[in-house]
This record gives C-alpha cells, structure tokens and sequence, in this order.
C-alpha cells in the first residue's frame, strides 16, 4: 500500500533495551517535563511499571501506552519489557510504532535482548535513536559502548541510512539528554525535540476508510473488551459501525461503546481519531491480537502481527495434592481454562493446549520466567495449581530432531573462566569467543542448548561466587547435540501424612538439604528436601521421639535445626525433576511427585523405559499424566536438580 500522507501532529515511538537499562525510569522524566503533571504533583517512581508484580519485582513485564504534549505534537510512548522472555511484548509494540529509542546502559553496553529489540525494529524498517544512558556511572564507557552499537547495527545487516542513527547520551534518572558526550544540558529537550525531528510521522493513505490493527487488549470492568491499536488509515468516530476481521477472514459486525486515545497514563473519552493515533475502542467481544477493525463498507484487513515461536512448554493442572482447597478458591480445571485461555488473548507469545484425556494443559510460553509470573498471577488471583518441569520444545524438521540452542553470553572474572567453560562443554556447550578486558574479567560466548540453561543460571552465580553476568538469546534451532549427564540429587519424599517435628527433620538433616519446619504439614509424596545421593528416599518427617520413663520432650525441643531457605516459586521450579511438580497456592509453594503413592512409584518404576530430559512433546503428554505410569530418569533428565536460585532469573 502507498502512502500519500502524514499526520504531522502525532509521533509514535517505542523505547526498547536489555533489561535495566533504564527505559521506564526513562519514560518517568518525559512525562515530568512534558508538563503533564501540576508544579511540584508528587509522582510515583516507574509510574509505567503499574502492575503489583512489575512494581515488587522492579522490572517491565508488559508493554504500555501514555503519551506527552511537545511544541504541540502528541507523542505516544510505548515502554516495552526488557526481559528477554516477553520479547513478544516488544514484537507486539512495535506493531503499533514509527520508530524506536534503542537505549544502550553506558557500562554495560549492548546486551544480548538490545540486539534482539533492535533486529526485530531493523527489520520493521523503524527509525532508530541510540540513546546512550546512566552516563552519570563511574565506570561509564561511552566511547566504547558507541563503537560497539555500530557493530551491532553493521552485524544486524543495517543499511548505510540506518548507520547514520542520531544518538544522544542521558542520564534518565536525572532527567537530562544531550547531544554530545561534553555538551551540557539540564532536561530532556534535545531528546524530545530529536523525536519530533527525526521519527517521521504517521504515514497514511488519504482515501482509504478507517482501519485499525489490534496491538493489545485489554479490560475494563464498566466497558468490557478493549481493543488497543494504531489507527493505519482514515478516521474514526465513537458512533462508526464497524467489523473486525479475524484470523481466516473471520468477519463480526461490532458497535463500538466507547473511543479513549491517551493523555498521560490516563485514558480520555474522545469524539474522532485521527490517522496515526494510538486509540481504544471499548465494547468489544471476540476480538483477538492482529485482526483488523475496519469499516463495515469497506473491509479491508492488515497484515496480522507474527511474534517469534514459544520455545519452553510447561503442564498446569489444577492442585490434586491433599492439602487442596485450603488456601484458594479458585480450583476447578473450567476456571483453570478460562484463565489461561484469557491470558492468550492478552499475552501474543504464550499458547495453551488442554491434555487429551485429562491431566491438565500444556502452556508453552518464551522462557520459564515468563510462565514463572503467570504462575505468580494466577496463585494472586486465589488459583490452587500444580506445574510440572519446564521442557524445551523441540521440533522434527525432515526426519532430524533439532532444539533450541542459545547465543551465551558471559562476563566473569579470568579465575573463574575455567570452571565456567567446564560446566558448560558438559552441557553440550560449544565455545565461540573468549575475550579479556580490564580488570582481569574476561567475555565468553558459547552456542548452547536452552535446555541446558534451564536451571543453569544459579550454578553458574554459585560457581563464580555471584560476580558473574550471563545473558542470552534465542539464536535458532540446531540437531539436537545429544543427552549430557550433570551432578544430580535425588528427593527427600515424606512417606506419610502429617505434621512435620523437630525430631523427625533433625534427623534427616545429614541426609540433604530440607525445605519445610517444624509445623509444616506433609503428605505422602511430598518433597521434604533435597538427598545428598543421586536417589529418591522416602523417610518420615513427622517421626516424634519415642517416649521412655524418663520423659523428655523438653530435651527434644532443645534440638536446634540449620535455618531453611524460605522455597520461591522460581526455585522450586527449577529443582524439579520430571516426574515431579509444584503445588502452588495463594500462600504455598511445595514440591511434590507427580505420583503420590509409593506404591504406584515403585509400580512406575519398574514398570517403564528410560527418558531423556527433552522429549518430543512437551511434558503434561502420556508419561506426565496424574496417574499414569511415570518412566525412570534417564541421567540427563536429572540434570536440572541443583542448589538453590537465588533471585530472579534476569
Ligand atoms: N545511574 C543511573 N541509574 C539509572 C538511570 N536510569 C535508570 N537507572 C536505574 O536503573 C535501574 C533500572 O531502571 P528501569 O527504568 O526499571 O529499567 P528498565 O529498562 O525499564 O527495566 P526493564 O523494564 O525491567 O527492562 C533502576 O534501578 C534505575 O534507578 C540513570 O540514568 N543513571
Ligand atoms: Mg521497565
């Protein structure tokens, strides 16, 4: 389609980084020094971060809208997530934008997700400004950080325009943008004022009737369904009639309730939209991500938005485990449904498939972070569930079994390379660069499987005692590089159900390392601890000290336990092994076999053939089904066992 015009009074922009860079501390100082807010109006820091998870955890997990005024130009800012695990977020962003600020961390320079964001904006042909950010840092590297954003741009195939990118250095948290390294500036202008210069302005096509892709969705308890989007071409009106194409030219006649553009972070009720606007249009049933809502009289539909392919599965079924229903409400397998059918409809890159016969649903999403906070969500909304091990997905591509396999990016100290190297090799890792920088810490780049950095990355903090950074991305999919057996602990599995006493775990301390106290109510096949041997062992945590003449439970509560790392939803996760799952609750988070019973265990034991930790399908398929005979562990499937997370896994 050709353009023929521009809508000069409007700027759409995304601003896209590695995770931490700055990008909604960033967008806090814009909207401050665009005016929007009174003189001296008390703001809330990361205004953008408005979810109750973003807020605790301090990161981004979903793109979204505001809009400042600059020298009369309305400019629609999309904050999108750094995280390299809701990349559709930004996929889904830059759908709706013009051009993009690609922040760079002065220090640290560009990271692997920076090289992600802006391949993903090259290649929607996006106008790019480079904004060098946290200059004020000590150990800021500017120079360097800028040579470094050309081979970047040059390595991502940019073309001779796209190298000519303007750039601005800032400190963001201060507020202050300037043109060069030595200028001197005390606010943002530069940095708006080069928006309004440099991104162009909406392009639409003068004779075309309205029409709208939906970028994002969303809900509101007075109106309904919300349609989030660009609109492409004409003008739209609260009253229009209108029809939204769907996937295979699904078409639905829609009546609009409501149109809101952003002012702010606010939405405002407005009359028309003009072309190039970023709008909400309220009232919405059955409407999906990608379609196109258009004129009744000339239905037309726009290219869908395509977002890279989910490349971690993970089986959710509602809590069977004995202690279910104590703590949450919400515990039925419909509502489960409902659930997670709703987050597909928000959330582009996750998808959901129900377990034929039963048994749950396979979600498959970017990363396990991400369907970590899923998770998070759902046990905030009063969900009881049990999720199994992440899996990665694999694909059959001409008879050949090819997996996931990651561009790896590390930065450590020099004494700590070789263990870093070690570890890695045996995880089918491949070494593709080892560089030495200042102060003795070196760069490493390995090609390795995803499937051997699910769970990797606290080993990885243990063995460089916490000094180390590694980052990665998604670099293709490659033939599976075969099974690697790592270190492995088996189980600790309470063989009764109970309560949990200080005797009974005293003295199951020099067994392994445990994760429940005194008080704690157990059942049979739940997971109490961690074994120091590579076996399960099913023992008894609620064993009270036989009472003799000389009474002496006073001397047993003298007995003093080593004090237990509280379980997190992340590392719990990440020590499953596959014939194992989580119970997660409102207030809980415990570890379980899938197999509750012993005796179906020792049954399953014997009953089927060795595994390996990836399989074709992904888990919640025959072997991971409650109930069904569960297959021994083939040494690699154990792999992923290993000490605790500390932190999120960014
Ligand atoms: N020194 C310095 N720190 C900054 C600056 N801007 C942001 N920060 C800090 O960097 C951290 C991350 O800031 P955020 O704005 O949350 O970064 P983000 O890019 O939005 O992060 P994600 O959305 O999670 O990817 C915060 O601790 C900020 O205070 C800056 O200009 N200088
Ligand atoms: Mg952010």
């Amino acid at each position: 389609m050709t353009h023929d015009a521009s809508n000069p009074g409007i700027r759409n922009i995304a601003i896209i980084a590695h995770v931490d860079h700055g990008k909604t501390t960033l967008v806090d100082a814009m909207l401050r020094q665009s005016g929007l807010f009174r003189e001296g109006q008390e703001t809330q820091e990361r205004l953008m971060d408005s979810m109750d998870l973003e807020r605790e955890r301090g990161i981004t997990i979903a793109a979204k809208n505001c809009s400042i005024p600059w020298k009369g130009v309305k400019i629609n800012i999309l904050d999108t997530p750094g995280h390299a695990d809701f990349g559709g977020e930004v996929e889904r962003a830059l759908s709706m934008v013009d051009g993009a600020l690609l922040l760079v961390d002065a220090s640290e320079g560009p990271l692997p997700q920076t090289r992600f964001v802006l391949s993903k904006a090259l290649e929607r042909g996006l106008s790019i400004i480079v904004v060098i950010n946290k200059i004020d840092l000590p150990d800021a590297r500017s120079s360097e950080v800028l040579s470094e954003i050309y081979d970047l741009f040059i390595d991502l195939g940019a073309n001779d325009k796209q190298l000519e990118f303007p750039l601005l250095y800032a400190v963001g948290k201060a507020g202050i943008a300037q043109d060069s390294l030595e200028g001197k500036s005390d606010n943002l202008h530069p940095l708006l004022d080069a928006i309004l210069r440099e991104i162009p302005a909406p392009r639409y096509t003068t004779n075309e009737p309205f029409q709208m892709l939906v970028s994002d969705l969303s809900y509101s308890d007075y109106f309904g369904r919300q349609a989030i989007g660009k609109v492409m071409n004409g003008r739209a009106h609260s009253k229009d009639a209108l029809v939204c194409i769907g996937e295979g030219d699904r078409r639905e006649a829609l009546s609009i309730s409501k149109l809101q553009a952003y002012e702010g972070v606010e939405l405002i009720d407005v009359e028309n939209a003009e072309s190039g606007d970023i709008i909400v249009l309220s009232g919405i049933e059955n409407v999906h991500i990608g379609d196109t809502i258009c004129t009744r009289d000339a239905p037309k539909a726009l290219r869908r938005i395509v977002v890279d392919e989910p490349t971690v599965a993970m089986r959710f079924a509602v809590n069977s485990s004995p202690l279910a229903g104590r703590e949450g409400k919400n515990l039925q397998t419909t509502q489960l449904l409902e659930r997670l059918r709703k987050e597909t409809l928000k959330n582009v890159s996750i998808q959901v498939e129900e377990i034929r016969g039963g048994g749950g649903f396979v979600v498959r999403g970017r990363g396990e972070f991400q369907l970590v906070i899923l998770i998070e969500m759902l046990r905030r909304e009063g969900f009881e569930i049990c999720v199994g091990r992440p899996e990665v997905i694999y694909r059959t591509e001409s008879g050949v079994k090819k997996e996931p396999i990651e561009h790896l990016f590390v930065d450590c100290n020099e004494v700590f390379a070789g263990i870093v190297t070690e570890k890695l090799t045996g995880r089918k890792g491949r070494m593709l660069a080892y560089s030495v920088h200042d102060g003795g810490r070196v760069r490493l780049e390995f090609s390795v499987p995803s499937r051997a950095l699910i769970g990797y990355r606290d080993l990885f903090l243990t063995d460089t005692k916490g000094t180390g950074i590694m980052n990665s991305y998604l670099s293709g999919y490659e033939e599976y590089r075969g099974d690697f057996v790592t270190r492995f602990t088996g189980s600790l599995v309470s063989d009764r159900s109970g309560k949990a006493v200080t005797y009974g775990l005293y003295h199951l301390e020099p067994r392994g390392r445990l994760f429940v106290v005194p008080n704690d109510a157990v059942y049979e096949g739940m997971i109490v601890g961690e074994h120091n041997l590579d076996s399960d062992l099913d023992v008894n945590p609620c064993k009270e000290k036989k009472l003799s003449n000389m009474r002496s439970v006073l001397k047993d509560e003298a007995l003093t336990l080593t004090p237990i790392q509280p379980m997190t939803l992340e590392r719990a996760i990440l020590l499953l092994q596959e014939d194992e799952m989580v119970e997660v609750t409102p207030s809980s988070v415990r570890l379980r076999k899938t197999l509750l019973s012993f005796q179906d265990r020792k049954a399953s034991k014997r009953g089927g053939p060795a595994q390996s930790a990836g399989r074709e399908e992904p888990p919640g398929g025959a072997s991971a089904g409650e109930g069904r005979a569960q297959t021994t562990l083939a040494p690699e499937a154990k792999s992923t066992k290993r000490a605790a997370l500390s932190g999120s896994p960014r």
